[in-house]
């Protein structure tokens, strides 16, 4: 799949952009299905999503996502007294976190023999496939994403995790494309995200402090239908998206299974069990 010259500059800055990934079928269907579990969500469960740390902390149907399939709000969907601003299917951020496990259509978009040869390339010896985010970046209202390195939230000892970010739309400047620092992923792990030792919200342990300047991050505009993927620790970020176009992305990450997975991550699933591989993510 991936040729000696995209592999080199992988490891080289962090990440890799492969076109026509997808076909636009592909990221037509999962569109829809997006939209229909939008549709069938119920709007009582609020959980307005942003990576601004203090408004994750003690959101515990955030927490709770790991083996589900939940919708995320939009920060700016929602007023003062709580009410929802927009109709619903413009004021949702994010489905998150295991729509590849939950759900039949999403389930074969995410077990692409392709994306499990990627895996094979980059050094996998068993990857498991460990959380999805469908991300809708509404027109006008899209939040905007800090910069961050993945491993923050998908620790594993070593680390192992990878991220892959397929465009189902063209993903521009102005809807707010995805930016990285080429070669940020040499730098160290900045921080990681825990649980509390009580399970209610989550802190920050400090590891390093990188001092970003977004003058060493690239826009990483690409057409719908293609994958950029990248290593855990490649810091990148995007802005809000003020147009009035949407942005849709689905995003997965793949950790290495003979890892540690510790237990103050976020992510935990509720049955205990082990993050499926694409085996066995195709038998189900
Ligand atoms: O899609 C975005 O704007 C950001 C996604 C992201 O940061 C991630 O998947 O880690």
């Amino acid at each position: 799949m991936l040729d000696s010259t995209q592999l080199n500059n992988y490891r080289e800055n962090g990440y890799c952009v492969i076109e026509n990934f997808k076909t636009l079928q592909q990221c037509q269907q999962l569109q829809t299905r997006a939209g229909k579990i939008v549709e069938e969500f119920s709007a009582d469960d609020i959980s307005v999503f942003s990576t601004s740390e203090q408004q994750r902390n003690a959101d515990d149907y955030f927490l709770s996502s790991g083996d589900k399939i939940r919708c995320f709000f939009e920060q700016e969907a929602i007023g003062d007294s709580g009410e929802i601003k927009v109709e619903k299917s413009r004021a949702i951020n994010k489905l998150g976190h295991a729509m590849h496990q939950q759900d039949a259509v999403f389930r074969q978009f995410s077990t692409d023999s392709k994306l499990e040869q990627i895996c094979q390339q980059l050094g996998f010896v068993d990857p498991r496939l460990l959380q999805s985010m469908y991300i809708f970046k509404q027109p006008r209202i899209g939040g905007e994403v800090n910069i961050h390195q993945d491993s923050t939230f998908l620790y594993t000892e070593p680390m192992s995790c990878v991220g892959f970010w397929f465009a189902l739309e063209d993903a521009t400047l102005e809807n707010g494309c995805l930016w990285g620092m080429p070669g940020g992923h040499k730098t160290p792990l900045e921080k990681i995200m825990k649980r509390r030792d009580n399970d209610i919200g989550i802190e920050f342990t400090q590891l390093a402090d990188n001092h970003y300047s977004e003058s060493d991050f690239v826009p990483l505009q690409v057409s719908a239908g293609s994958l950029i993927f990248f290593d855990g620790r490649f810091p990148h970020f995007s802005h809000a998206n003020r147009s009035a176009k949407t942005r849709h992305a689905y995003t997965l990450h793949v950790i290495e299974g003979s890892a540690e997975y510790p237990r103050s991550n976020w992510l935990q699933r509720e049955d205990q069990q082990s993050f499926p591989s694409f085996e066995q993510l195709r038998a189900m």
